[in-house]
């Protein structure tokens, strides 16, 4: 019985992936594409942006389980088996650094640092008045585990926090939760820092264009986590260049690496970081994904699996 380890992005931390794996699985033997073996042996495959059409190599297959939050990277191939859960990964590490990430940026806008740094290059020595965490709405799209630990983190810090998603959702706590696109305009036109934690899928892909831009409040700023497909990237800057959108804090993007001759690294409002918001931590996510396994190994359900019909 196998594991493949398998992706194209990750080739210089194998390693450590497959010596994080094969310490909490010593019953199982943790091989990496392409030294897979024997392909009859393998029957788990963890990935991340694995080759395309590789999976189907594997005829004793029985879940594909992912090394990150999202599975876009799993379900974009066009030869994937069919018929096998795809586990998502659920981890409190990395919840935990995407939730410092967000922080990082939330106070970087709320408290005007963007601005005492241009202030800063002109020797300019103006104290803007600061508004209280009370009087600041955050508006969080994709109310998931990330999501809501994003959003929970933000209420004990008083601020006033509102969440989108596309399905109806009970108890969560402090946040004010918006539902479906007939409540997304009510949702954009309060929200004056927006934090995109939504995974990529047929309805969410450009669920940020112009029209959506236009309902923010003027002056109002955007941190994207999510996934970049869900802004429309040249009505981004345009709402930039006229000063509707303030900056923005974007960590992902339609396509990554950002191309070199992409605007978005050049302009004086965009914060460019290299998809690094909530990298996964090789000790935790091992223990997670090995948990997973042993829960299908004793017939029960994995947490948690990719739902086709709400394309995450
Ligand atoms: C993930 C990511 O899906 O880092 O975990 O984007």
């Amino acid at each position: 019985m196998s594991i493949l380890l398998a992706s194209t992005d990750f080739w210089e931390d194998m390693e450590v992936w497959s010596n994080g794996l094969q310490e909490v699985m010593p019953e199982m033997d943790v091989r990496v594409y392409p030294d897979e073996g024997d392909v009859n042996d393998v029957e788990y495959a963890v990935v991340w942006k694995h080759p395309r059409g590789i999976l189907k190599k594997y005829p004793n297959l029985k879940a594909i389980l992912s090394l990150g939050a999202g599975v876009d990277h799993i379900i974009s191939d066009p030869e994937l088996p069919e018929g096998l859960p795809i586990v998502r990964l659920v981890d409190k590490k990395l919840t935990h650094e995407m939730c410092l990430h967000a922080l990082h940026w939330v106070l970087h806008f709320h408290s005007d640092q963007y601005l005492y740094r241009i202030q800063q290059q002109s020797r300019e020595w103006i104290q803007q008045s600061s508004v209280q965490s009370e009087d600041r709405t955050i508006g969080i799209m994709g109310l998931g585990n990330i999501g809501k630990a994003i959003g929970d983190s933000l209420v004990n810090l008083d601020f006033n926090v509102i969440g989108w998603g596309a399905r109806p959702k009970h108890s969560l706590g402090n946040i004010e939760y918006y539902c479906g696109h007939e409540q997304l305009s009510d949702f954009l036109s309060q929200t004056e820092i927006l934090i995109n934690v939504l995974p990529l899928t047929e309805n969410t892909k450009n669920i940020l264009s112009k029209i959506e831009l236009a309902f923010l409040p003027k002056g109002s700023f955007i941190i994207n986590i999510g996934r970049g497909g869900i802004i429309n990237e040249s009505d981004l800057l345009t709402a930039l260049d006229s000063g509707h959108i303030t900056a923005t804090a974007l960590d992902v993007f339609a396509q990554e690496p950002l191309p070199e001759n992409n605007s978005l690294w050049v302009h004086p409002s965009v914060y460019v970081t290299p998809h690094i918001a909530g990298q996964s931590n090789p000790g935790s996510a091992a223990r997670t994904i090995a948990d997973n396994i042993r829960l299908i190994e004793k017939g029960e359900s994995p947490y948690p699996i990719y739902s086709h019909s709400s394309g995450y």
